[in-house]
C-alpha cells in the first residue's frame, strides 16, 4: 500500500528548516560536498567541508574552551543543558521533520528521536546537581578517603546516519553537565541535521550568556576529519557509532594513545518467542523492532527463534504484517516504513536475501518498491524462514531482513541466540518465569539489553546503551554512563598528627 497524498520539494523544504533554525546558507548552498535525501535520492545540499588544518585548530579551541568551563559550577553547566532542552522543545517539530528529510524516518520516528535529545538533556540536568563519589573507609586511624569526578577534557563525537541528532545529543548532554567540551564528526550522509543542532545549541548558549567560546563545535567532512578527531592527544574520550569495521579502525587508534572509547558498534539483534508466549503482543513488538526505521537501527530485531509449538500459529501472522506493511514516502504518506538510505545499502539486502536463499532460506517480501524515484531506494521487508542459523544470519545487514528459525530446546535457542559475533539487544517472549529469569541470567543472554515481554528496540533513554563482544563494549546515555565522560581521582586525607602508612610499613628515617 503506497499512500501518496502531496508532493514535496525536498532540497526547497530543508532550506527553509534550515533558515528557521538559523543555519547559515553559505554552510551548505555552494560547498564541496554533496549530500542527498534518501526520500527521492536527490541531492539537497553542497556542503562546506573542514579541512584536516582547521579541525585540529577547532579542537584546540575546544580545548581552551574546556580549560574555562570544567571551573564552572556543575549545576550552573546544567542550565546550559537545560536550555538546550528548551530549544529543543522549541525547535522539535522542525528539526523532527528535518530527520525525515534527510534519514528518511516517518514523522513519528523524527519527532521520538528529538524526544529521546530532550529526555537526555532533562536526566543530564538532574545528574548536573549529582556527579557524585564515595566516601570509602580508610584502614588509617585520622584519616579520610574520597573520590571525586573532574571533568575529562575535549569529548570526540563521531555519530551514524540512522540516529543522526539523537546520539550527538546523549554524548552532548552528559559531556557538557560533566565539564566537557564537545567536537562532533557527523555521518557524511546526515550533515544537515548535524548543523541544525549545532545551531539550536548555539541559541541555547546564546542564552546562557557567558560560556566559553568553542565549547562545542561541528566538523564536516569525510573520514580525514574523523582521523584528526580519533588520533588527536587533546581529545581523551571518542564516542563512536557505526559499523564493527569503523570500530576496528577507530579502536586501535584510540587504544594506541591511551585515549578512552565508547564504541556503539554492530548489532545482530535476536528474540526468542517461547511456547508461552503471548503473540499478539509478540507480533507487534517483532514488526515494530524488525520493520521499523526500514531495519535500520543498530537495535533492530534481525533474528527470531520461535518455538516449534507456536510457530505455526505466530509465522503466518507476521508473513501477513510482511505483506500488508505500508512502504512509502515518511514526507507524503502515513506509510510505516520509509526509505533505505541508499543504494549500497538496497545492494547489501539484496546480497544477503540472494545468500540466504542458497543456504535454503524461504523469503517473503524484499523486492524493491517503484516509488517514481531512481534513487530512492524502498523495498518491502523481508522475512525469510531459515532451516537453520547460518551464512548471512550471522552477520549485520543494516536492512528490514528478519531470519526467521524454529526451535524445540530453550538451551539450544538460547545458545544459538548468543552464537553471534555482535552483542547489543536482545529480547525474550514468554510467561513462564523460570524461561525470562533464565534469559536474564549470567548465562543467559549476553547482550547489553536484554528484553523482556518488549521488543529489541526503542529503548529509554534512563538506562545504560551499549552492548558487548563486537558491539564495541561501550554505554552511552543513562545509569551511571557519565562515568566515562569524567576523570576519578581518589583522595585520601590525613587530619591527624602522626603518618600510618598503609599495610603497616614501617619507613622511619
Ligand atoms: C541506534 O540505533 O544507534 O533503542 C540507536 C533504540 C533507540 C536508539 C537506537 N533508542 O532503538
Amino acid at each position: 500500500m503506497n499512500i501518496a497524498t502531496k508532493k514535496v520539494d525536498v532540497a526547497k523544504e530543508a532550506a527553509a528548516l534550515l533558515d528557521k533554525m538559523g543555519v547559515a546558507r553559505e554552510l551548505y548552498v555552494s560547498g564541496e560536498m554533496p549530500s542527498y535525501s534518501p526520500v527521492t535520492g536527490e541531492q539537497i545540499a553542497s556542503l562546506k567541508i573542514v579541512s584536516a588544518a582547521e579541525a585540529a585548530a577547532r579542537i584546540e579551541r575546544a580545548n581552551e574552551a574546556f580549560r574555562a568551563w570544567r571551573l564552572v559550577p556543575a549545576p550552573k553547566r546544567g542550565e546550559l543543558v537545560r536550555l538546550l532542552g528548551e530549544e529543543l522543545r522549541t525547535f522539535k517539530a522542525d528539526l523532527g521533520r528535518l530527520v525525515s528529510l534527510e534519514a528518511g524516518k516517518i514523522p513519528s520516528e523524527g519527532l521520538g528521536e528529538v524526544q529521546e535529545m530532550i529526555d537526555i538533556c532533562d536526566f543530564a540536568v538532574g545528574l548536573s546537581r549529582q556527579l557524585y563519589g564515595l566516601t570509602i573507609a580508610t584502614e588509617r586511624p585520622g584519616h579520610r578517603m574520597m573520590e571525586t569526578w573532574h571533568p575529562l577534557g575535549v569529548v570526540g563525537i563521531i555519530s551514524a546516519f540512522n540516529f543522526p541528532v539523537a546520539v550527538w545529543s546523549w554524548n552532548a548532554a552528559l559531556a557538557l553537565v560533566c565539564g566537557n567540551a564537545v567536537v562532533w564528526k557527523p555521518s557524511e550522509k546526515t550533515p544537515l541535521t548535524a548543523l541544525a543542532s549545532q545551531a539550536i545549541l548555539e541559541r541555547a548558549l546564546a542564552r546562557f550568556g557567558d560560556a566559553p567560546e568553542g565549547l562545542s563545535q561541528v566538523l564536516i567532512g569525510d573520514r580525514t576529519v574523523g582521523e584528526v578527531l580519533v588520533d588527536h592527544p587533546k581529545v581523551p574520550l571518542v564516542s563512536a557509532t557505526g559499523s564493527t569495521r569503523m570500530g576496528r579502525e577507530v579502536g586501535p587508534r584510540l587504544a594506541k594513545r591511551f585515549a578512552r572509547a565508547i564504541l556503539e558498534l554492530g548489532g545482530n539483534n535476536a528474540g526468542i518467542v517461547c511456547a508461552s508466549a503471548d503473540l499478539d503482543m509478540a507480533l507487534r513488538a517483532i514488526a515494530f523492532g524488525a520493520m521499523g526505521t526500514a531495519g535500520q537501527r543498530c537495535t533492530t530485531l534481525r533474528r527470531l527463534f520461535v518455538h516449534e509449538s507456536v510457530y505455526d500459529q505466530l509465522v503466518p501472522r507476521l508473513k501477513k504484517a510482511y505483506t500488508s506493511v505500508s512502504v512509502g514516502n515518511p514526507l507524503e504518506s502515513t506509510a510505516l516504513v520509509g526509505p533505505l538510505v541508499d543504494k549500497a545499502a538496497f545492494d547489501n539486502m539484496q546480497k544477503a536475501i540472494a545468500d540466504a536463499k542458497a543456504h535454503g532460506g524461504a523469503v517473503t517480501g524484499g523486492e524493491r518498491v517503484e516509488l517514481g524515484h531512481e534513487h530512492g531506494y524502498y523495498v518491502k521487508p523481508a522475512l525469510v524462514e531459515m532451516p537453520k542459523q547460518e551464512g548471512p544470519v550471522l552477520e549485520e545487514t543494516f536492512a528490514p531482513i528478519l531470519y526467521v528459525m524454529k526451535y524445540s530446546d530453550f538451551d539450544a535457542a538460547l545458545a544459538d541466540h548468543n552464537a553471534v559475533a555482535a552483542g547489543l539487544s536482545s529480547s525474550i517472549f514468554t510467561r513462564d518465569m523460570q524461561e525470562s529469569e533464565r534469559f536474564l541470567a549470567a548465562d543467559g543472554s549476553d547482550c547489553g539489553i536484554a528484553n523482556v515481554n518488549i521488543g529489541t528496540s526503542g529503548a529509554e533513554i534512563g538506562g545504560a546503551f551499549g552492548g558487548e563482544k563486537e558491539t564495541g563494549g561501550g554505554r552511552e546515555s543513562g545509569s551511571d554512563a557519565w562515568k566515562a565522560y569524567m576523570r576519578r581521582a581518589t583522595n585520601t586525607i590525613n587530619y591527624s598528627k602522626a603518618l600510618p602508612l598503609a599495610q603497616g610499613v614501617s619507613f622511619d628515617i
